[in-house]
C-alpha cells in the first residue's frame, strides 16, 4: 500500500488487519470516531529504512540505512535515532540486527522519538534457550549472516562445550560459523591452538587467529560485508576484538550505551558499522549456549565427521553411552572419527 485513496485503501487495511471479520461494527471500534482508519494512517508511505543497533527497555536506538547488509561508516550528520515500538506491531519482538521501517521525528536531535511501524522478514534468527532445560527461548540477534564463536587460546582456557553448542546453533539458523581464536601472544597459546585446530579441522570449520600486539587484517578481510555476530564466553576479547575492527568503537559504545569511555563490560548487544562495509554485531558474555529448542537431527547434522556413522545404529537408536549397537561407537573403533568428537555429541545430545 502506497497510497491512501478513499475507501479502497481503508478496506485493505481492514482486510490485512482482521482478515474476514471486517464488519463495520469491528470497523468503527478500531478507529477513532466515524473515519475510516484508512485515512488516518496511510500505511507510512514516508517511512524510512533503519538498522536496530542496540535494544534498551522499550527504546530502539536504529541507524539509518539505504540497503540491506551494507553497514555504512557513520556520517557525523548520520546521528543514532531513538525510536519506540508503534502499537501496530503486536507483541512482535525487534531486537539487535532487525531491518525496521521508521516514522516520526528521525532526525536523531537529543530528545526526539521515531516510532517501529514495521520490521522487514529477517533473514535469519540466531535463538538460544533461556536457561539449560527451560523451553523458554530468546533472539540474540535478526539478520546474521556470520556467526564468529570467540574463544581464548588461554585466560579463560579454551572449552569445547559452547563452541560445539555454537555450531550446532549456526547450522539451525543457517548462519555461517567462523572460529576465532585470541590472545595467542600469551604463553601456552601455540599448545592451546594446536589441540583445537585438530579437533575442529574434523568439522571443517574456518577459523581466524588473532593477537593483542598484531592488527586484525585476515578478520578484516573476512567480515567485509554482511551481518556478522560475535559470541563467547565472558572475557576472552569479543570486545577488543570489536575496537579492533572499528576505528572510534569506543566512542561510538559510550555514545549508543550512555557507557563511559574506556574500558566496557558489554551487557547487550551492540553492531557497529564496520568501515569498509557489513556489520559486527558485540554481544554480552554468555556461560553456555541453551539448545533446548533445537531438535536431535539438527545437533547431529552439526557433527559432519558423525554423522555418516549412525546408519549403522539399530533403529531408534538415541546415540547415547551405553546404547546398544550404536554406529557411532563402531565408528569410533573403526578409527573413522575421533573419540573426544564423540564424548561432545553426546554431551550435546544428553
Ligand atoms: N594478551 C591479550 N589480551 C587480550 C587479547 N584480547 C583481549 N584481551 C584482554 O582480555 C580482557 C577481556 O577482553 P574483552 O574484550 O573485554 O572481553 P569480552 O569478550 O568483550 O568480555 P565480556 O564483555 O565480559 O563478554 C581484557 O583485559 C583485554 O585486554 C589478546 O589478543 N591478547
Ligand atoms: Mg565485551
Ligand atoms: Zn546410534
Amino acid at each position: 500500500m502506497s497510497s491512501a485513496r478513499g475507501n479502497s485503501a481503508g478496506e485493505r487495511y481492514a482486510a490485512e488487519h482482521y482478515g474476514d471479520e471486517r464488519d463495520d461494527e469491528r470497523f468503527r471500534r478500531a478507529g477513532r470516531g466515524s473515519r475510516p482508519r484508512g485515512k488516518q494512517r496511510p500505511a507510512h508511505a514516508d517511512a524510512v529504512l533503519a538498522f536496530v543497533v542496540v535494544v534498551d527497555r522499550g527504546r530502539y536506538t536504529c541507524r539509518l540505512t539505504s540497503n540491506f547488509g551494507h553497514g555504512q561508516a557513520a556520517k557525523s550528520s548520520d546521528r543514532p535515532i531513538t525510536a519506540m515500538r508503534a502499537r501496530e506491531l503486536g507483541r512482535r519482538a525487534v531486537v539487535v540486527g532487525d531491518y525496521v521501517e521508521l516514522v516520526g521525528d528521525v532526525s536523531g536531535a537529543p530528545g526526539s522519538l521515531a516510532r517501529i511501524v514495521r520490521i522487514q522478514p529477517r533473514r535469519s534468527v540466531l535463538r538460544r534457550s533461556t536457561e539449560e532445560g527451560e523451553s523458554g527461548e530468546r533472539i540474540v540477534v535478526a539478520n546474521a549472516e556470520r556467526l564468529v564463536m570467540v574463544v581464548a587460546l588461554t585466560d579463560p582456557p579454551p572449552r569445547t562445550g559452547l563452541i560445539d553448542r555454537c555450531l550446532v546453533a549456526a547450522h539451525d539458523a543457517d548462519i555461517e560459523p567462523l572460529l576465532c581464536l585470541t590472545k595467542a601472544d600469551m604463553p601456552g597459546a601455540d599448545a592451546a591452538a594446536d589441540q583445537l585446530r585438530r579437533y575442529y579441522g574434523q568439522a571443517k570449520l574456518r577459523y581466524v587467529t588473532t593477537r593483542h600486539d598484531r592488527p586484525v587484517t585476515e578478520l578484516t578481510d573476512t567480515l567485509t560485508d554482511g551481518i556478522s555476530v560475535l559470541v563467547g564466553h565472558s572475557g576472552v576479547g569479543k570486545s577488543t576484538l570489536v575496537n579492533a575492527l572499528v576505528p572510534n568503537a569506543s566512542r561510538a559504545i559510550g555514545e549508543l550505551t550512555g557507557v563511559g569511555k574506556g574500558r566496557h563490560t558489554t551487557t547487550a548487544a551492540l553492531a557497529l558499522a564496520l568501515p569498509a562495509g557489513g556489520w559486527i554485531i558485540d554481544t554480552p558474555g554468555i556461560r553456555t549456549f541453551g539448545l533446548a529448542h533445537i531438535d536431535i537431527a539438527t545437533v547431529l547434522a552439526s557433527f559432519p565427521d558423525l554423522i555418516e556413522a549412525t546408519t549403522l545404529c539399530s533403529p531408534g537408536c538415541r546415540h547415547q553411552i551405553g546404547e546398544p549397537e550404536c554406529g557411532l561407537d563402531v565408528w569410533v573403533a573403526r578409527g573413522r572419527a575421533d573419540s573426544e568428537r564423540l564424548v561432545s555429541l553426546r554431551a550435546l545430545l544428553s
